[in-house]
């Protein structure tokens, strides 16, 4: 029970990572709320296992590239809920594409939900751990994508690298009032937002292959890094990101 007692905000919390994060999160004992977009079944789903497994959980639904969802989902949710302890922004897209030829609507897309989102929800969330004066974690879902690129990525790495970047500022902006920020890197992990990407068998293949351990990642592969993150366990850990990849950065030969 890492987070018996705790608040966790998390966006995008209807499926993949986002989902497994709240569960993960209710399993170790903490209450969570949920922002999501666009898929009512997936985040009703996520309220039943949540509800399984006894903890409270409050959804709110909206666009997290629009900034006036920030303050919604935060006001919203923390008072449902009597605080906020640790808010993971997670919610991201990914259309692979092209670089020459990437419409402008695809580029301003990626940047307005993962970037401007995400700086958007963090920045409302800090507010109110700031009020209520007793710390917390801040913690944003960025990739391995901020380290290495991707040729049909170039709208997406730089938004991967951008959160990173932010929770690397936030550290030192919030480190006073004793709020940690920090970034968990996912490798390739199976998930909707790369379902087609990899439904090529060749690059699955390759993708496994140059995973030292062996597999594609899961969504619970890396809810369990948030959870230690988010804990008191990471009390001293600020301003740092942790890849959650099976080795596969590292795996030059
Ligand atoms: P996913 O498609 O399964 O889940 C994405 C979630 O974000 C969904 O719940 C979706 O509804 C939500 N979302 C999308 N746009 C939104 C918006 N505008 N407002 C609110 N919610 C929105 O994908 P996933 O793999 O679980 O991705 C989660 C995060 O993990 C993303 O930020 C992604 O960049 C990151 N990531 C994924 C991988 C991977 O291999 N799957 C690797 C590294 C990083
Ligand atoms: C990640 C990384 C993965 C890709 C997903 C969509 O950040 O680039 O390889 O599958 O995004």
């Amino acid at each position: 029970m890492l987070l018996e007692g705790k608040t966790v905000l998390i966006t995008g919390a209807s499926r993949g990572i986002g989902r497994a994060t709240a569960i993960e999160c209710a399993r170790q004992g903490a209450d969570v709320g949920l922002n999501w977009f666009r898929d009512r079944e997936g985040i009703d789903e996520t309220l039943a296992e949540i509800a399984r497994l006894g903890r409270r959980a409050i959804e709110v639904e909206g666009d997290v590239a629009r900034p006036e969802s920030a303050e919604r989902f935060v006001t919203a949710a923390g008072a449902a809920l009597g605080g906020v302890d640790v808010f993971v922004s997670n919610a991201g897209i990914c259309p692979f594409h092209a670089f020459l030829d990437t419409p402008l609507e695809v580029f301003e897309r990626t940047m307005a939900v993962n970037l401007h989102g995400a700086y958007h929800m963090t920045q409302a969330a800090a507010r109110r751990m700031k009020h209520q004066g007793t710390g917390g974690a801040l913690i944003a879902i960025s990739s391995i994508s901020a380290l290495v690129g991707g040729g049909m990525q170039a709208h997406y790495t730089p938004t991967k690298a951008g959160v990173h970047s932010l929770m690397q500022s936030c550290a030192i902006a919030l480190g006073p009032y004793g709020i940690r920020c920090n970034s968990v890197m996912p490798g390739a992990i199976a998930t909707d937002i790369n379902r087609e990407d990899l439904a090529d068998p060749a690059k699955r293949a390759y993708m496994e292959k140059r995973i030292p351990l062996g597999r594609l990642g899961e969504p619970e592969d890396v809810a369990g890094c948030v959870v230690f993150l988010a804990s008191d366990l990471a009390r001293y850990v600020t301003g740092a990101s942790v890849l959650v990849d099976g080795g596969l950065f590292v795996n030059l030969q």
